[in-house]
Order: C-alpha cells, then structure tokens, then sequence
C-alpha cells in the first residue's frame, strides 16, 4: 500500500487523502490563548511585510543597494516556526524574514542593519554587512570562536545565494542528528544534541528545484533516513520564468512522488498545503514534525499558491511577465489578506481590532527601521566626521587648499555618506600633501593607518580561525620511530593514523564512495568500518556535492568528519558547495560559525584523463577560506590529518594516488605526530638552484636532482607541502638568497598552482631581487594527461624534462661549464 500524499482538509480536499484528526469546526473553537496567539502572529506577518515594503523604498530612496523580500511567504513561515524548536537548525535562503522573527533570532532592526550593510556584528549578527539582505544566520560560535550550547539554541546555518545551495548542507544538518541518536558514544555531548531530536528545516524556492543539488539532496535524505523537513516555497514563478519552465508536471510534489515511503518501504514524506491557509498550515506542520523528529523520516512539504506582491527583488517590477489574471490572483490570495479574512470570519475579531493590530505592526517596523538607519548612520559619519575635520585643518595649513577645500565641500554635502567617500577624500588630499609637511598631514597619515586596520576588520578578516583551535597554533610534533618500526606500505600508515583518531574522539567519522566495507579504494580504512561501526566508517552514494554537504552539516553541529572524494578529478562536482558554502562559512559570518571539515581526496598522477588529475589552481583559485595540504607521502598525510583533526579549520588533504603501496616506516606515535601548516620542507640542501615542489612531484624532482649532482648542479629540493598556507616564514626566500635562481615544479597546467607559487615568493616574498637567472615553471601540458605509462611521461613532468629545464637554467648563466646537451 503506499501511503498518501498528505493534505490537510481544508487545503485541497480530496478523498484520497489522509484525513486530520480535527476537523475544520472543530479547529474554529478557539481558546483565549489561541486567540492571543493568532493574533500575535497575525501582528508578525504584518510587520514583516510592512518590513518589506519600507525595504523596496529604501533601496529606491539610495540609502540600500539591492533588496529582496519575504513577502508573500509570511504565514507559512510563522506556521513553519511553531515547530521549530530548541536545537533544531535551519538551511534556507532569502525569503525567510518572517520564519527567522517568529523563532525570534532576527528583529527588525537587524534585519534593516544588514540591508544598509551595517558592517557589525551586533548590529546584523548574521554577517556584520558582508552579505546582501535576507542572508540569515546564527551565532553558533562565541566570541572566542568556541561552540555555544547549540542544544538550548534555535540554529540557523549560514545562507549563500546560490539558488538550491543549501540542500546539502542541509542533509547534513540532518545526518548529524542520526548520528547523535544511533551512535552511544555520542550521547555525552549533550551541548550538540539532545539524543538526535533536531530536525534540519531547509526551505528552497519552487524553481530552485530544478536544480542538481536539489535532487540529489532529497535522494540522499530519503536513503539516509535523517529529519530533514525540506519546504518548498512555491509562487509558481523563479524571478520571471513560470512553472512550466520549471518542473515535470508543474509540481515538485508530483514530480516526487516516486520517493514517498510506503508500508513496506522506506523513503520519504510528502506533504502539500496552501501558503495562505494559516490553520491548514499549523496543521501541517505539526504532522510533519511528528514525522521527521520522532521517526526521522525525511519530509518534503510543498507550499503551493504563494504569492510575491512585491516582484522578486528591486531589480525590477514582476508587472513585465505576469499577467493581469495572475496578478489579480496573487492580491485576492495574498496569504495575508486571506488571514486577515480567516481572523474576521472564523475567529470572530472585530475588522476595527484587526486594523489596530495592523497599525500597531507597521508602527513598530518602522521605529525599527528607523533606528536601525539611526545607528548605521552614525557609525558611517564617525569617520565622516573626523576627515572633514583634518581637511578643514589641511586647509589652512597647505599650499593646496582651494582643492582640499573642494574635496571637503563634497564630503560634507554627501547626503548618505558611505566609507568610500570618506576614504576617497582621504587619498585624494594626501596625495596634494605629498611634498607638504604640516600637523594635519600628520593626522590624516595616522586617520588613514588606523582606517585601514578598522577596514580590514569589516571586510577581509576572518578568512580562517582567530580561535585557539586555529590550525595555524598547532605546534610540531615530530613522529617518533624505534629500531624494530615496521616498514610498511603507505596506505597502512594511513590506515593506523585514522583507526587512532577514531578511537581517540568518537565525534570522528568518515564517509564517501567505498569508504565503508571495503575501507576505500586504496585501502586506507581497511578493517575500520569492521572495528568502528557502520556509523563511523560509511559508504555513500555517488553524489560528490553532497557528500561534502554531508560533512558541513555535520561540522556544523560539532562532529569532526573526514568527507572523502575518491579521486580529485572528481572533485568538479564537489567544487560549488565547497566554494560557495565551506570555504567562506567562516568570513561570510564574521566568525560566527565555522564547519572544521577534512576533505580527503587523492590525485597528482596514476593512469589517465580522469585518474591523475593535479588541478590545483582549481583549488587554488576556488577555496580561498581553506587550508590545502599537498603531502608528498602517507606519513605527511597520516600528520596533517593529526594536525587537521585539532583544529576547528576547515581543509583538503590531497594523497598521492601513487603512494599507497610505496613503504614507509610506521611511526610509534601514529595518532599524535602532527605536522605544522605553511612550513616546507627542505628534501635536499644545494647550492646553485632551489627547485619548489609539493605532492608527487618531490619523488621526480629529488630523481632528477640526483642525477643534475653528477653533472656538477647543485639543487636545493624544497616540498611546499601546504599550499594554503603556502610558507609563512618564508623558507624559500632564505633558498634563494643563496643559490640565486629558481624552479617551480608541479604537474597542474602551465599558469596554474606553479604560477601561484611564483607570485608568493616572487612578489609576496621578494625574492626577485635575488635572482641571477630568469625564474621558470616546470608542469604539466595543457591538456590532462594520457592513458598508460606512456601517456603518463609525454604529459606530466618526467625526471628527464626536470633534468633539462633545470640544466637549461644552469647553462645560460655558464655556457662553458653547463655547455647545451
Ligand atoms: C545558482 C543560481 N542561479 C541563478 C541565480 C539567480 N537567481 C536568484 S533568485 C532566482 C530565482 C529563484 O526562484 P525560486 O527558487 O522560485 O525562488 P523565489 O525567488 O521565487 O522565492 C534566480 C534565477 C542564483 N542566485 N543562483
Ligand atoms: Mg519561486
């Protein structure tokens, strides 16, 4: 039998379906306190709305830049927030205002903050104005970066705007729950979890489910069986683009319906309703909750009929693709006005009251706004202030008055100032004191100084921890052998490193494609699945994008996951939730939240297209917010994943996909050797050329360096081993200095992560000024490389092409000793 889709009876009736308990009479016989708090939320979906509306006119008055509104999803929201509880988390995006007031984690004040791009945390804690309005989070961290309780809290992880986004890391805010009920040891972590009771609520536009993401979350919930209560917000539009553009069937909820559970299988829930039917939603919801909290049954809850009364943002009016039906359909269901209506008719409050109520909401929006307006302003003019102030001082005191005095003039008259303003004063009137000396240059040099440390706290800090737990504060510590320490092969030292931690921390897990059963495709969890459980060493599905979503979630709530990607060729798919979502978690919260995930994944060089990918500029140029480790061996690995298991930074550890049957000796210290972030490793001192490589390419470089020594040329071989951070001493600088030349080597396309290393000691390290021969780069053709072990030679570096390009360095600064080959 499968069971039906459920409809509450007044939403879309229809004898197929489940019918409620309570019937639409009974549900019309209201306490005293129902009344009161139908009425309160009544109070709330009208000031948001009214939120709203004054949000579109700031935004045409100039005092915001873009706006985007939750208005014509407020009832559903509210309705949504009855069952959000202590705990629970939310991954959602931009039109949930009304949901993050009514669980009462934003006011309107803060909601006005970050559409001015108010740049504090106490002011739009969410994102201390580095996001664009109706991007929603908590603090889940305190202000000295440790987790709060998020067990007492309401948690709602950080938005981005990639429409359907959050859908993995939603799955993961639901795994994690599964793993706090079904995994004993995790019982005592009581701060994260009450016994695995949190449901993840994610909330996704109708047309956001188009997306891959969205399709393959859902799945992986249903396979899962985690509380994920996915909401569809469905106004039958994405900005312009009707439904039929959209989805099979015009319904997701149609076009889902293969994954609904039926008595002799599991899957997932599917519950439809109507945006603007309050009861019916209230109903819903609880049902809904009842599911996915005590059964842990994915639910997906399609709202259909809503509305956008105002178009889909500022960007312009929804008067040019819609046409006057919908729109005359969209006032007379406006899920507001449809409540005010149920208020009068059904709960018998006078329309005199209802208006009260009504201007009571606006009234109170509006003061918020207001001071929310107040105290940007404020901050804006400090430095407004204090500028104008030395100008008017500069003045007098330079040969250039007149034009400091003109560029004053305009910085007064700015009606709503911004930094940038202030700022450009600043730089233009210093640059007419240049040849001047005067107190007022003096002060503005000190303005200027202190701004731009004030800057670089309001817009670039917080790229990794600032908290103890930084990656960067772990200290060496050096792996320990004895006489009889076995040699082994790679994979095995990997293997003893991930069996330690795993029964060091019970918060440990890892999970990927074949990580389970037969403990990965190199073997590095060989037996572990056997002697952890299925919970801590677990096989998934083929879905990259959410298998790392798997593990943000997861991060989120405490637990230390290892997220595996078997090869980094497949990486691409994995890239946009780690782009968009991990790697700028921690900036884009100004340090409110972080996810400390370890993405395990193996390339450089092994066989093929799609089997020896290096495509580390990728990484380079995509992950900033990460840390990106590159070690040349399994031991390096086995202490960067030590060192990563510490800290509470997110990171990729990229294994040599041709190291795991090369021996290597067994540290006795397997589990608490650790190796520091950003310190390179000098693999052979020499004198005449420094050659910087990382990952497989050390093995090459050091053959070939081997053989440069019996032809008299001296190589120090350096292994970057982390590329993010890349040396933070400046190891190679001191190289350098004394052999005067050097080598990037790598096997990433030409431009790729060698020119990222260039520029770091070139230019970052100014190295260049130590150079006697022209710096140059050894990698891989543009294209991936070829099958077989011949593929493999005529595409990647080789130890002769290293060989050659490095005595090529050698022999155009002495052609007599080095004479061409
Ligand atoms: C991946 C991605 N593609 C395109 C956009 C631009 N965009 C922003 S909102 C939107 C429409 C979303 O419609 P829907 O999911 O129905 O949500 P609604 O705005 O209607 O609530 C689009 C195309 C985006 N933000 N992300
Ligand atoms: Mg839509």
């Amino acid at each position: 039998m499968v069971l039906p889709i459920f409809e509450p009876n007044n939403c879309s009736p229809s004898s197929n379906h489940v019918t409620l308990s309570e019937t639409k009479e009974a549900r019309i016989k209201f306490s005293q306190a129902k009344v009161k708090e139908i009425l309160a939320d009544y109070a709330l979906a009208v000031e948001s709305r009214e939120a709203s509306l004054m949000g579109r006119k700031e935004v045409f008055m100039g005092k915001a830049k873009f706006g985007i509104f939750g208005d014509g999803k407020e009832v559903a929201q509210i309705a949504m927030a009855k069952v959000f509880r202590q705990g629970d988390f939310r991954a959602g995006y931009y039109r949930d205002q009304t949901f993050m007031f009514a669980i009462g984690e934003l006011t309107v004040q803060q909601y006005f903050a970050q559409l001015y791009a108010h740049t504090s945390v106490e002011a739009d804690p969410a994102s201390a104005g580095r996001l664009m309005n109706g991007h929603y989070a908590t603090r889940l961290l305190d202000e000295h970066g440790k987790l709060k309780n998020l067990a007492e809290l309401k948690n709602s992880s950080a938005d981005i705007s990639p429409t359907a986004g959050q859908m993995p890391r939603l799955l993961g805010l639901a795994y994690a729950s599964k793993l706090f009920r079904q995994n004993p040891a995790l019982k005592e972590f009581t701060n994260l979890s009450n016994n695995g009771n949190e449901i993840a609520f994610g909330t996704i536009g109708n047309a956001s489910t188009s997306e891959g993401m969205f399709f393959e979350a859902i799945n992986a919930a249903g396979v899962l069986q985690v509380p994920m209560l996915t909401s569809v917000w469905d106004d039958d539009y994405g900005i312009s683009v009707p439904q039929e553009f959209h989805t099979t069937k015009g319904s997701i909820s149609k076009a889902m319906a293969g994954l609904q559970r039926t008595e002799y299988e599991l899957g997932c829930e599917i519950i439809t309703c109507k945006g603007w039917d309050y009861a019916g939603l209230i109903e819903a919801y609880h049902i809904a909750e009842k599911i996915c909290r005590d059964e842990h049954v994915p639910v997906l809850f399609h709202v259909q009929e809503m509305t956008q009364p105002l178009g889909h943002s500022t960007s312009g009016s929804h008067e040019r693709y819609k046409s006057k039906e919908r729109l005359a359909w969209e006032s007379e269901y406006d899920c507001i006005r449809k409540m005010r209506e149920w208020i009068i008719n059904d709960v018998l409050i006078l329309p005199e009251e209802v208006d009260a109520i009504e201007r009571e909401a606006k009234l109170s929006a509006k003061q918020a706004k207001e001071r929310a307006w107040k105290e940007f302003m404020n901050d804006v003019r400090k430095d407004q202030h204090v500028v104008t102030e030395i100008l008017g001082k500069a003045i007098k005191q330079s040969s250039n008055g007149r034009a400091i005095s003109n560029i004053r003039e305009d910085l007064v008259k700015a009606v709503n100032p911004t930094r940038l303003e202030t700022m450009k004063a600043a730089k233009q009137t210093v640059r007419l004191l240049a040849k001047e000396t005067s107190e007022a240059k003096d002060e503005l040099h000190k303005w200027l100084d202190n701004a731009a440390l004030d800057n670089y706290d309001r817009y670039s800090s917080h790229m990794h921890s600032i908290s103890d737990d930084s990656a960067l504060k772990v200290e060496r510590i050096d792996p320990v052998y004895n006489d009889s320490s076995p040699l082994v092969d790679g994979r095995e030292v990997l293997r003893a490193c991930f069996d330690a931690a795993l029964t060091r921390d019970p918060r440990v897990l890892a999970f990927g494609e074949d990580v389970g059963k037969i403990g990965d495709v190199n073997q590095g969890f060989a037996g572990l699945q056997a002697k952890h459980g299925e919970l801590r060493v677990t096989d998934t599905g083929i879905r990259e994008c959410t298998i790392i979503g798997q593990g943000i979630g997861a991060a989120l709530r405490g637990l230390k996951p290892i997220a595996e990607i078997q090869y980094l060729d497949y990486f691409i798919y994995a890239l946009p939730t780690l782009s968009d979502d991990l790697a700028c978690l921690y900036y884009r919260t100004k340090g409110g939240q972080t996810a400390p995930l370890i993405v395990r994944t193996r390339g450089h060089r092994l066989e093929g297209v799609w089997h020896a990918g290096s495509q580390i500029g990728m990484l380079l140029h995509s992950l900033r917010g990460m840390f990106i480790i590159t070690p040349r061996n399994m031991t390096q690995a086995a202490g960067f994943y030590n060192t990563m298991l510490k800290s509470d930074d997110p990171s990729v550890i990229i294994e040599c996909l041709n190291g795991y049957r090369l021996k290597e000796r067994l540290p006795d210290n397997i589990g608490d050797f650790t190796v520091p972030l950003g310190v390179p490793e000098i693999l052979k001192e020499g004198t005449d050329v420094t050659v910087v490589t990382y990952g497989s390419m050390c093995r090459i470089v050091m053959e070939a360096a081997l053989s440069l020594e019996e032809f008299g040329i001296s190589c120090e071989v350096i292994d970057a081993q982390t590329l993010l951070p890349f040396d933070i001493h400046h190891a190679i600088l001191e190289s350098v200095k004394k052999t005067n030349r050097i080598v990037f080597a790598d096997e990433d396309v030409p431009g790729g992560a060698s020119s990222f290393m260039m520029q770091e000691v070139l230019e970052k390290q100014d190295a260049y000024q130590f150079l006697d021969s022209k710096p140059i780069t050894i990698t891989a053709k543009d294209h991936r490389p070829a099958y077989a072990s011949d593929g493999d030679y005529f595409s990647k570096p080789n130890p002769e092409e290293v060989f050659e390009k490095v005595y090529g360095v050698m022999a155009e600064s002495n052609p007599a000793k080095f004479p061409p080959l």
